[in-house]
């Protein structure tokens, strides 16, 4: 690069700028050649831009270097603005003097201009590549602009943010699903969820949320499960169930505003659109949600979980958000309060966006007796959570929260349909590379 530095995007390049000089860096996205002319598409964070390269006109050097150029060939530009009205955006660069960065092994595995379509697992055996194609990168932007609002909102609600251990010692939600690493002479665990830290710490903080990585030994291979995703998780002392709903679907709300607002050109690439939900979101008890199950000819009954082709259905019938709350004790962590009144009945809630879970929560048990009688009955061994347990003797405040599944928040927000697409690099039961 030597003395070399960006004095320009690609899409700062604009007719004001004509007979300016300027620096580009980026990457050959496309080249073509008309004759006496060879256009080169380079391409960097901020979008593409045309340099044109008159034959006639530029230095033979100059030349010779255009000439060795491949697609993805890493590379520098530097050269005078020509304001044209046939160029995309009104002007192109005509190059003075071009670097060679880095190069690109020909043939690439996949086409990111998207002419030649790829399947995803050879996508994503290519990620780097696929990451720089237009849908990529505005998937990513999108994901990066709902963790800023996201991170923003909740400090602004007084919650502060933590970061809780993934390597543990037993279970945070029930024995399956866990990884087990070898810990020195121990075994340990990854962490599930930040669940039991995120209670510990309203003792102290109240109010607390985290962002971060939760790893799950899931079997399923769906479009909507993996063995390691992102989840942004609250915790608030003093709170119920209700509480902490309202504080999501205002969330939910904010960050569709956000996107809405910011993300238009993305969401222009992706093809896809976002509204902003009215509040509140229909809460819809279990009881109903089997009654309009069963109303629409669907085999299901009271105490079973809700499967996939039955949350197609509901989607149907509720098309944006909406909480599913009351669900039986049975089908809910060991830390999810029973209802007072009736205790087959649970204070635990889900939230829908169509016929996708996007977060779970409720509020939880502060009584310890209680809790170790769930834990029995969910076949956990009290003795695991010792550490847990001490807390409640510490004056547990009544407390509750959820945790959304980033990664499914962002697949609805971009409208992808396997969750794969979101994330940088992703892990199910089959993948664990790149
Ligand atoms: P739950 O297990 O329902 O609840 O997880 C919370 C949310 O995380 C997302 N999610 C997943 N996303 C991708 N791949 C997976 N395998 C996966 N599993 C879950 C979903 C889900 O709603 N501790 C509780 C939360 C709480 O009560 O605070 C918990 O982890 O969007």
């Amino acid at each position: 690069m030597g003395c070399w530095r960006r004095t320009h995007y690609s899409a700062e390049i604009r007719p004001e700028l004509d007979g300016k000089e300027v620096i580009l860096l980026g990457w050959v996205r496309d080249l073509r050649d008309l004759g006496g002319i060879r256009f080169i598409i380079l391409q960097d964070r901020e979008g593409t831009v045309q340099i044109t390269v008159p034959r006639n006109v530029i230095d033979d050097q100059t030349l010779k270097k255009t000439e060795l150029l491949q697609r993805q060939y890493c590379i520098g530009v530097k050269g005078v603005v020509r304001a044209i009205e046939k160029a995309p955006r009104g002007a192109e660069v005509i190059p003075k003097s071009i670097r060679i960065l880095g190069v690109a092994k020909q043939p690439l595995p996949i086409d990111i201009t998207g002419r030649t379509p790829a399947d995803i697992d050879v996508r994503l055996d290519a990620r780097v590549l696929d990451l720089r194609r237009d849908e990529s990168q505005a998937i990513f932007r999108i994901r990066h602009k709902i963790l800023e609002a996201t991170r923003r909102f909740l400090s602004e609600k007084g919650f502060i943010e933590v970061h809780t251990p993934k390597i543990i010692a037993s279970a945070t939600e029930g024995g399956a699903a866990l990884f087990p690493i070898a810990y020195f002479e121990r075994e340990a665990f990854l962490a599930q969820s930040p669940q039991l830290y995120k209670e510990q710490l309203t003792i102290c903080f109240e109010k607390v949320f985290e962002i971060g990585p939760t790893f799950r030994a899931e079997k399923s291979h769906t479009r909507r499960h993996l063995t390691e995703f992102i989840s942004i998780d609250i915790e608030e002392a003093f709170a119920t169930a209700e509480d902490v709903m309202k504080i999501a679907e205002e969330l939910m709300c904010h960050v569709c505003k956000v996107v809405k607002e910011n993300c238009q050109r993305e969401l222009k690439v992706l093809k896809h659109t976002v509204e902003v939900p009215g509040l509140p979101f229909k809460r819809i008890p279990y009881d109903e949600v089997i009654r309009e199950l069963k109303e629409e000819k669907f085999e299901i009954e009271w105490g079973e979980d809700i499967p996939t082709a039955a949350y197609r259905i509901l989607g149907r019938i509720h098309p944006y958000f909406y909480f599913i709350t009351e669900w039986p004790t049975s089908l809910k962590p060991f830390y999810i309060k029973p209802k007072d009144e009736n205790p087959e009945v649970s204070e635990g809630f889900d939230l829908m966006w169509h016929w996708i879970e996007i977060a779970s929560g409720g509020t939880r048990i502060h009584n310890k007796e209680l809790l170790i009688k769930r834990l029995k009955e969910q076949g956990l061994h009290p003795e695991s959570f010792k550490y847990h347990l001490k807390t409640f003797d510490y004056g547990m405040p009544p407390h509750a929260g959820w945790a959304i599944g980033l990664e499914r928040l962002v697949m609805m927000h971009t409208g992808r349909k396997n969750i794969r697409e979101v994330v940088l690099y992703p892990r199910d039961r089959f993948r664990l590379t790149p």
